[in-house]
């Protein structure tokens, strides 16, 4: 397709400054073909970039630069025009500053490359709660991996025809080439000081330079579905939050439709494609990281996944901890910064076997393979942040109406961390406004394998958007309290906090998570269809003794009691905590309700006294 195709004069205009700016060698329109990835895919190849892999049919690795291997936070700017609209949690410069740096760094940046208008929908094409993008960039890697992400092209411009609403991304690896020059199999990027990942939330505009990674770069994931999306969710009355979403069938084939938001690495994919170990029970996964909500007529919130593949952590993905993902990269599929085996396949640390003979690391450097499926930290074979790219249709328990327009409606949603203390495995809030106190204190503690001087402190991560809120924390509390009046309270999700990480005495994790949260997921499914099976206490309420199923489950009836009561102690720790330390953080803007909820916390949890509310 050429740019005269094009007929959204907007659209036009924009990627016509954008030419100019960038100067690249050539323009080119994606319309989202086969035959376009086949032939983006075999230029990365031919460029040394990418490894097309012998043992995984049209699978290809590829290997970044050590400075460019995961979502540089610190690089990350919300530049909204007063500094207090992006709020304490984000980093704030001002626009008209940070577009002159940046159109400094972009003014010739494509020059020897060709420039690529990817025209996205986030969200199945021509869906209410859809939403198009026009993502402009100078590399293939990030067209191929858009083709998976998203729905790409011809499509979508019909849907946006000559004036419909989208959001302009422009990206550029910051890597201009000399005549003559070529990327010689170096994945191209810029330094870190010269890497910016910038959002404009009153113009609904992202400009990212520098990186070629996964979130800094795919620009409809992190900034455009959830940092931008947040803007519009919160203007638009709706919901974008950093949730997976399951279907979940029980034994007499009732439906119902869970979300979940927890912090990067809590095992959110695992979730989202769990296999019960209850019999007679299906988990189905409708999205594993991002869920856009609005209501429907009958007053009920409907989401969507907005995206169209898993951008999935690939260490510790094997058939133990989530077949579905390990079947759904079979084939099709883009492996970033995982170790290549001799005989073509890819391997990473925590895949569940040793590798063979001799393997290729990360760095591209021959290693003999690590005699047990581990390395020691610093010497993986795969980046610990190394990625699969997966088309979502390829999951083998993807729901059958996951792409269905009108969203699937939800009854619960679910908040949770890494807590090896205090939080009990499952607890549901009392009301709504409870439910945003839960979502606002949501946090994992930090082990000694993170970060060495917070170790055993809560690092705070709300509603696990902390580095995905597009502006100031407090109002995104209060947008959630107004979501609540929207509609009656027997029409919203009931809300939960779950805990999978409790840890014993010698460091040993109690539950053992994994397929066995379908027993959580069973209680939590009874509770939303009434089931009498909770009890009140202090802090909400809890699965009366004896309703989470432990049939064959190698949990003692102590440690059931441990994970399933109130720990007086240590909720007087966390209440002390987010008084002093969190809820300051958010001054004037934190919602009074949130203050309510922590005060009644706090009466009903002195009222117990030093009880432990042991069933
Ligand atoms: C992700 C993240 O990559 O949350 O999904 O970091
Ligand atoms: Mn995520």
């Amino acid at each position: 397709m050429k740019l005269d195709d094009l007929k959204h004069t907007k659209a036009k205009a924009w990627i016509e400054d954008v030419i100019k700016m960038c100067q690249p060698d050539d323009v080119y329109l994606c319309d989202g073909s086969q035959e376009e990835y086949d032939r983006l895919m075999q230029k990365l190849v031919d460029a040394g970039l990418g490894t097309p892999l012998k043992k995984r049919k049209h699978s290809f690795l590829f290997r970044s630069q050590p400075s460019d291997v995961a979502r540089v936070e610190a690089r990350t700017f919300i530049a909204s025009k007063k500094e207090e609209d992006a709020g304490p949690t984000n980093h704030w410069t001002d626009p008209a500053e940070l577009k002159k740096t940046m159109t400094g760094l972009y003014t010739g940046c494509m020059k020897g490359r060709t420039m690529y208008v990817i025209p996205f929908s986030m969200g199945p094409v021509g869906s209410d709660i859809a939403k198009n993008g026009i993502e402009v960039t100078d590399s293939e890697y990030v067209v191929c991996n858009m083709h998976i992400m998203t729905r790409v092209g011809t499509k979508v411009l019909d849907v946006m025809g000559t004036d419909g609403e989208f959001v302009p991304c422009l990206h550029s690896v910051g890597k201009p080439l000399a005549p003559g020059q070529t990327d010689e199999g170096q994945w191209p990027c810029a330094d870190m000081e010269h890497k910016y990942i910038s959002h404009f939330p009153e113009e609904r505009l992202i400009w990212s330079y520098g990186s070629g990674y996964g979130g800094n770069a795919l620009l409809g994931k992190k900034c455009f579905a959830l940092r931008i999306a947040s803007v519009l969710a919160r203007d638009e009355g709706w919901l974008s939050e950093h949730m997976l979403i399951l279907k979940i069938t029980n034994p007499e084939g009732r439906v119902k439709y869970i979300t979940g938001a927890f912090p990067s690495a809590c095992g959110k994919t695992n979730l989202a494609m769990l296999i019960p170990t209850l019999p007679g029970w299906k988990v189905e996964t409708v999205g594993d990281d991002i869920a856009w909500m609005k209501f429907g007529k009958d007053g009920r919130l409907y989401a969507i996944n907005p995206e169209a593949g898993f951008f999935g952590v690939a260490p510790g993905t094997s058939d133990f901890s989530n077949k579905n993902a390990m079947e759904s990269i079979k084939e099709n599929t883009i492996f970033t910064n995982c170790g290549l085996t001799e005989d073509g396949d890819i391997w990473w640390e925590g895949i569940g076997y040793p590798a063979k003979g001799e393997l290729i690391d990360w760095h591209g450097k021959k290693r003999p393979a690590p005699e047990k499926d581990k390395s020691p930290k610093g010497e993986e074979i795969a980046h610990p942040n190394a990625r699969f790219t997966a088309p979502a249709r390829q999951c083998p328990v993807i729901a059958d109406n996951w792409e269905d327009p009108q969203g699937v409606p939800i009854d619960a949603f679910l908040f949770g961390g890494r807590r090896p203390s205090t939080i009990p495995l499952v607890h549901q809030s009392r009301d709504w406004n409870h439910g945003v106190f839960l979502g606002s204190i949501v946090g994992s503690e930090v082990t000694a394998a993170v970060i060495s001087d917070q170790v055993g402190q809560v690092r705070r991560d709300p509603f696990a958007m902390l580095p995905f809120c597009g502006y100031h924390m407090g109002d995104y509390f209060k947008h959630w309290i107004e979501i609540g009046k929207k509609t009656s309270a027997d029409k919203l999700p009931k809300i939960f906090y779950v805990n999978w990480f409790r840890k014993d005495e010698n460091d040993n994790f109690i539950w053992p998570g994994y397929g066995e949260n379908s027993r959580v997921l069973a209680w939590i499914f009874d509770r939303c269809d009434g089931k009498d099976n909770a009890v009140d206490t202090p802090i909400g309420w809890m699965p009366k003794e004896g309703a989470i199923n432990t049939d064959g489950l190698d949990v003692s009836k102590e440690q059931m009691k441990e994970i399933l009561s109130v720990d007086v102690e240590g909720w007087k720790k966390e209440i002390k905590d987010i008084r002093e330390n969190h809820y300051p953080k958010f001054g004037k803007k934190l919602p009074k309700e949130l203050t309510e909820a922590l005060d009644t916390l706090e009466k009903r949890i002195n009222a117990s006294g030093s009880c432990c509310c042991k069933q």
